[in-house]
């Protein structure tokens, strides 16, 4: 095993200040030539090593004179090298067998790059670490009517033809960057073209570069990125750098999108937006991600990480921003709803299983494997309570310091905190174990009421378990968000408690009688909440809490805690208590639309599985669906009548609109199950009067959850009118493959013989086995062992091609320490068989063998 370690750290014996790479396009024979300044950091004659994959080296010059380097893993070293020189490296690649995508590569007919996080080191030598900061000039040169478009980072110098047919572009980026923030694109696409003029006064250049017919989807991808723009100057002072800001949309790409300077690039999902083809979820996170990419230029780019274990230092705070983005320009309590069901689905699991890591992970075999929901979205709640406990202001202060000190650097997450500390004079001593401790803290609430004096104590416990990666663990520092709701005023008292000690007591009152606490309001930290409340008082908080997260998790908890019940019986009488609030909900729903759809559907499989373990997976599958088709039948008026109230008018991107075609989806689920007459053909009726993707794909998935034979005849039509639209054809793949069957792997495999799919494409690979591994754990988890059996297939087919993609399809094998025995056998079994396979990649292997230690 090779894993690199953060104690190991070592700065480098050798900057390079300038880069220019000149490219020679060509399919398989792209002639790259790269030639450094370099600059020794060293008193001492030091090796210079240089990484480098997948590469023919054509030649090595050092100060102009042919240089033998020796050959070295990963890499070549070079020795005895002047303290300052020029170094020239010729390499030839591949573009077009790189199916990696990560390197340069070719996607759908243009050339195309992915460098983060260490994919340069497949275009030329080079130290490809982020705290080697560089220059760059590029010279492209390429075929003209085949590339018209030859672009990359910073400011286009000069560009001329050739002879046979070619062109070349220079370009030039004023700030020094690491290697991973590089781009190349070389195609032939339709551009938009807008501007925005920065607070000082700049004029930038917005440019949109689309597959050939789809500018018509862009606008909102554009409009998303004027918004981000004026958001960051408005909320922390930061504008825009240079005169021109570049996002090209590609079919094959493995991330969402890539934020290299002054050239994002984007898997085209993240872009192409347009009321016929996409939905309101997907309007959402054009926005978020584009936001998010535009957000690195100062969070990430202008400060970047010194090493990759500070992932989180760009990450964390990114997605942070991104998350205060999105709550601004829309409903702040459901993108809240969003970010919690991100944690407790997928954080929750990874830090209960075999790849457990704190957001500055010590130890890396394969960088692209934590680029993880810990690093990100965990991340991100940290950053978050930062902000809770230094409150706006402060947290500001600490953003502009940080900025101050950092500007063009490479630093740690250690940085960040100091300059979060230095600017509020605070000591976030205890708070920075965020970065070093994994594992879920479970809080442990308990209270007590004096009803003499009226005091009113509550007692936090907090405790990490032990996890994969890390054994003892230590006390940490939390802001938790409390509402003490009196019964007999129904008045509210809020309180934020800095939590510090494994034990703390805190007092309130004096009540008349005992209040009703909430805990954690907005979820205020990363933690798992274990407190005995009665129905009464859930109930009391669903109806009188004044935070929407407290309202919908009392709900939520309610709804959990008797489908545990359930599962572990094997009980299938519904208890009243839950139609009970299904009807009050219902009767309720027009207060606050957006929020009342989301309480009225049912924790995912998902999350109920990291509540308990062993995990029973048909018990809790059973009793979800048992308490669905209850609901759907005893409130079949109640679900007809709120879905009929509504009506949209003609589409529109609002958060009103959304909330209100999210309401009735949710509605037209219930109704789908529930048996009364005419269902079917009033769905049909619905399906063919919806003028949007939102509306159209409420009733799939309505028709999806249910048996009715309408499923296939919609899902036909749906194939012939959307058969060439890639995009749209992920919905497609992901409603088939997320459907329970009973001949669930043979439509998986005439899914993949599909001619719209690709083994190649992450996307379609995401949307048919993704979809199939994460969210249908009937298939998945059939107790056979085949839905295992059939992801590992894939996995050795795929691995070879896309280790990146392989890697993240193993995600939900990764939780079998929580399933039962004879599931966790089958599972063990299917690990052996992928270490057995002679070129399992790096990627895979570190995630089997933690998972088999
Ligand atoms: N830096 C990788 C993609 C992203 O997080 O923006
Ligand atoms: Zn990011």
């Amino acid at each position: 095993d090779t894993a690199m370690k953060l104690a190991d750290y070592q700065p480098p014996a050798y900057q390079i200040s300038e880069l220019y790479l000149e490219f020679e396009l060509d399919d398989h024979r792209t002639r790259v030539t790269a030639i450094s300044q370099v600059q020794r950091q060293t008193s001492q004659d030091a090796p210079l090593y240089l990484n480098g994959e997948a590469l023919e080296l054509g030649g090595v010059w050092v100060a102009g004179q042919p240089y033998q380097p020796e050959m070295a893993e990963g890499g070549i070293i070079l020795q005895d090298l002047p303290a300052s020189f020029e170094l020239k490296i010729e390499t030839i690649i591949d573009p077009a067998n790189n199916s990696s995508l990560e390197g340069l590569y070719k996607s759908a007919g243009a050339f195309c790059t992915q460098c983060e996080a260490e994919g340069f080191r497949k275009i030329t030598y080079f130290p490809d670490r982020p705290d080697v900061m560089t220059r760059y000039r590029v010279r492209i040169v390429a075929d003209k009517q085949a590339y018209p478009y030859l672009l990359s980072n910073g400011n286009l110098l000069d560009q001329g033809d050739l002879d046979g047919g070619r062109h070349w572009a220079l370009w030039e980026d004023p700030f020094a960057k690491p290697s991973y923030l590089f781009a190349l694109v070389a195609g032939d696409f339709d551009l938009l073209s807008d501007s925005f003029t920065t607070r000082s006064g700049r004029d930038v250049t917005l440019q949109l570069y689309v597959d050939k017919g789809n500018a018509y989807r862009g606008q909102h991808a554009l409009d998303s990125l004027k918004k981000a723009m004026a958001w960051d100057e408005q909320k922390y002072g930061l504008e825009y750098d240079l005169d021109v800001y570049m996002i090209v949309a590609v079919d094959f790409f493995n991330m969402g999108a890539m934020e290299n300077k002054g050239l994002n690039l984007f898997n085209s999902k993240y872009v192409l937006a347009d009321p016929a083809s996409a939905t309101d979820d997907d309007y959402f996170n054009i926005e978020s991600v584009i936001a998010h990419e535009y957000f690195h230029n100062w969070t990430g780019n202008r400060v970047t990480c010194r090493d990759w274990f500070q992932l989180s230092l760009k990450e964390g705070l990114t997605v942070f921003r991104d998350q205060q983005f999105s709550a601004d320009m829309g409903s702040p309590a459901i993108v809240r709803l969003k970010q919690v069901r991100v944690m407790r689905e997928h954080q929750f699991a990874e830090d209960a299983g075999p790849m457990s890591h704190p957001i500055r992970p010590e130890e890396v075999m394969e960088m692209n494997n934590f680029y993880s929901v810990t690093v990100y979205d965990k991340g991100a709640e940290v950053i978050r309570m930062l902000h809770t406990l230094l409150g706006e202001a402060g947290f500001r202060q600490g953003m502009d310091l940080y900025f101050k000190r950092h500007d063009g650097q490479a630093v740690t997450c250690d940085d960040f905190v100091q300059a979060m500390q230095d600017a509020n004079d605070v000591d976030l001593s205890a708070f920075r174990r965020w970065y070093s401790q994994s594992g879920t803290p479970q809080l442990t609430v308990g209270t007590t009421f004096e009803p003499q004096t009226g005091r009113f104590s509550l007692s936090l416990t907090q405790l990490t378990a032990a996890t994969a990666d890390q054994h003892e663990k230590h006390p940490l520092h939390m802001p938790v968000a409390v509402e003490i709701l009196d019964g007999a005023n129904n008045s509210v008292q809020k309180h934020t408690l800095s939590v510090t000690q494994e034990k703390q007591q805190f007092d309130f009152g004096p009540f008349d009688n005992e209040p009703v606490t909430a805990i954690l309001a907005g979820f205020s930290a990363p933690v798992r909440v274990k407190q005995i409340q009665s129905d009464a008082q859930k109930q009391q908080i669903i109806l009188h809490a004044q935070d929407p997260f407290l309202r919908w998790d009392a709900a939520q908890s309610l709804i959990s805690q008797y489908l545990h019940e359930m599962a572990g019986s094997g009980q299938t009488s519904v208890p009243d208590v839950l139609i009970e609030l299904f009807d009050s909900m219902l009767r309720r729903v027009d207060q606050d639309p957006a929020l009342f759809a989301e309480m009225l559907e049912l924790p995912s499989f998902e999350t109920l599985a990291q509540q308990n373990s062993p995990i029973r997976v048909d018990g809790l599958l059973d009793a979800r669906d048992c308490l669905k088709r209850k609901l759907a039948r005893t409130l079949t008026d109640q679900w007809q009548a709120t879905a009929d109230r509504i009506s949209t008018g003609a589409y529109q991107y609002t958060q009103q609109q959304a909330a209100q075609r999210r309401l009735r989806g949710v509605c037209l689920a219930y109704l789908a199950l529930s048996n009364a007459p005419g269902v079917e053909s009033h769905l049909h009726q619905l399906y063919l009067q919806s003028d949007n993707m939102t509306d159209t794909l409420a009733v799939l998935k309505a028709c999806q959850g249910s048996e009715l034979a309408l499923f296939d005849r919609l899902m036909e039509d749906f194939e012939a009118k959307w058969r060439h639209d890639s995009l749209v054809m992920d919905k497609w793949f992901a409603l088939h493959a997320g459907k329970e069957r009973n001949d669930c792997l043979s439509k998986l495999q005439i899914l993949m013989a599909h001619a719209m799919y690709s083994i190649n494409n992450p996307n379609r690979v995401r949307s048919v086995v993704g979809t199939f591994a994460f969210y249908n754990p009937r298939g998945f988890h059939a107790i056979d062992g085949s839905g295992y059996k059939f992801l590992t297939d894939y996995l050795l087919q795929t691995d070879p091609i896309n280790p990146q993609v392989a890697s993240r399809l193993i995600t939900p094998m990764l939780a079998f320490g929580q399933l039962d025995e004879s599931r966790q056998d089958l599972i063990r079994h299917q690990f052996l068989r992928l270490l057995d396979s002679p070129q399992l990649s790096r990627d895979l292997y570190e995630k089997v063998r933690k998972s088999l230690r």
